[in-house]
């Protein structure tokens, strides 16, 4: 029987290996989520890293650690320390992440990441086409394995492979930067179907296919000597009602303190009732703009300063590849802010900004969004955002006001948002300003709109969608090409 392999640089599970032996636990992420209806065991297998190096891993686990991931639909691709550093910290976090978020300036082009690059590339290719046969259907994710796809095609020119990219890809004056270009494109050209989260990453992959390889484009079809490439969009959704179901619950367990954060934040309502909560959740990443949106909020106090003592600004920051240099920097300059800012604007009640540098457990990020009357999310580039789409999850009574950025790929489809340009203060300030106005029934009527689009388009239906088209694809073939 034929069947799925899905592919991508972390596992859905987590190792942990303690005195105690060996735990592995299943991720609750988006994509582990997402992919659940497509996972579905027996027909489908799992390949990516584990987490963990060749050194961390001592050998006589090595079984158990198979036979542990074989339970989950798991299989392992075994990297060296030296080789994570290579390809996850420098090629994918230090040259394509920077450069695919518009950060030129941040980009590192290193030959010694590259090699270990496709080197690593090689491995998860060598991977796959050891454990997949001839008729299996291939799904590769991210930025990290862009060049897999023409590995395996060029060994099983039969074989059905769809593509995804979650991250934007920028347009060819960007691209065009990378001195491995052309590699990297043909790299994904060993795809059926290359998928984007939206519209326009679609056709700035596409310029760049046309411009750099010359090959012949025609609408979203990219044609080969003897195959023609499918390219599409596949906005993102996530698991809508979990959020949703969470949230009630949340709500139904008010005054039952579940953790020190529900403490506080109980606290604070109870002191403070009229004050409104802001809260932003990001990845501590540069792409997110936490650094601004600090900035900006200390804009919006000056400019309306009747609102201080009203409002209260609460971050939380998700610890995240604190060993590339730009990480560390992010974290120091965000400490400063925020210290400089609460040193120089609190009173004795009233502290503007709550500032926390951890990953919360889901039901605290479910209180957290249950609490909030706004969020305020400010991504300089985003690919998506599913923050964005989550918060509005959770808005059980359909109160709440969504302030985001139009560079979050999310906000092509959540118009009814506040949408904003994170580089402008000014607007950002009389946005938060609106936000804190908004009648209810104007809030009830945005985000009626947006809880009924992402209830529909959940993130089941996401990966349903690729599925389909990708298995549409090879069943219509490549008559086209001859045409
Ligand atoms: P990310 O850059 O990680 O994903 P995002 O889409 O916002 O960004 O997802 C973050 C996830 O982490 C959310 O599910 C959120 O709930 C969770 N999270 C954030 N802070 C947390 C905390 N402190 N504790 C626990 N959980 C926390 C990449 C791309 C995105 C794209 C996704 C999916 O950069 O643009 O939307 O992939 O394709």
């Amino acid at each position: 029987m034929s069947k799925t392999i899905i592919i991508s640089n972390r596992l859905p599970v987590q190792l942990q290996i303690s005195d105690g032996g060996l735990n592995a636990i299943p991720s609750v992420g988006g994509l582990a989520t997402g992919m659940k209806s497509v996972h579905t065991g027996g027909e489908s297998l799992w390949i990516g890293w584990s987490g963990l190096t060749m050194e961390e891993i001592p050998e006589s686990l090595e079984k158990d650690i198979d036979e542990a991931l074989a339970e989950h639909g798991c299989s392992k691709v075994r990297l060296s320390s030296k080789e994570v550093d290579g390809f996850y910290f420098g090629f994918s976090n230090r040259t394509i992440w920077p450069l695919f978020h518009y950060f030129l300036e941040y980009s590192e082009f290193e030959l010694d990441f590259w090699n270990t690059y496709k080197a690593v590339n090689q491995k998860f290719a060598d991977a796959i086409l050891e454990k997949s046969g001839e008729d299996d259907t291939i799904w590769v994710h991210d930025y990290q394995l862009m060049l897999v796809p023409q590995m395996v095609k060029q060994k099983r020119p039969n074989t059905s492979i769809g593509f995804f990219l979650h991250i934007p890809f920028p347009s060819y004056e960007i691209f065009r930067t990378l001195p491995w270009r052309e590699e990297v494109l043909e790299g994904l050209l060993g795809s059926d179907l290359i998928g984007f989260h939206t519209y326009d990453y679609e056709r700035h992959f596409l310029s760049s296919v046309r411009r750099l390889l010359g090959l012949e484009v025609s609408f979203n079809d990219i044609y080969l000597e003897d195959r023609v490439i499918k390219v599409d969009s596949f906005p993102m959704g996530i698991d809508y009602n979990k959020f949703h179901e969470a949230a009630k619950a949340s709500v139904s367990l008010k005054g039952v303190q579940r953790s020190d954060l529900q403490k506080k934040l109980d606290a604070h309502k109870e002191s403070a009732p009229d004050t409104k909560l802001i809260v932003s959740i990001d990845r501590l990443d540069y792409s997110k703009g936490i650094a601004k949106r600090i900035n900006a909020f200390e804009y919006f106090l000056n400019k309306y300063p009747e609102y201080k003592e009203k409002v209260r600004l609460i971050i939380l920051a998700v610890p995240s590849r604190s060993n590339v240099p730009q990480y560390k920097l992010l974290k120091r300059e965000i400490d400063e802010l925020v210290g400089r800012i609460n040193g120089e604007l609190s009173t004795v009640n009233w502290t503007p900004i709550w500032y926390f540098y951890r990953s919360l457990s889901f039901e605290s990020l479910i209180d957290l969004y249950v609490s909030s009357d706004i969020a305020w999310l400010t991504p300089l580039r985003d690919g998506m955002n599913l923050v964005a789409k989550e918060y509005i999850a959770t808005r059980t009574e359909k109160t709440g006001v969504l302030i985001l950025s139009e560079m979050a790929g999310s906000a092509y489809e959540m118009n009814e948002a506040l949408l904003i340009n994170p580089n402008n203060f000014e607007e950002q300030a009389d946005t938060l300003k609106k936000a804190i106005t908004m009648p209810k029934e104007e809030q009830i009527a945005r985000n009626t709109f947006l809880q009924n689009r992402l209830g529909r388009y959940n993130v089941e239906v996401w990966a349903n969608e690729f599925m389909n088209a990708l298995r549409q694809k090879s069943l219509v073939g490549d008559v086209n090409v001859t045409q």
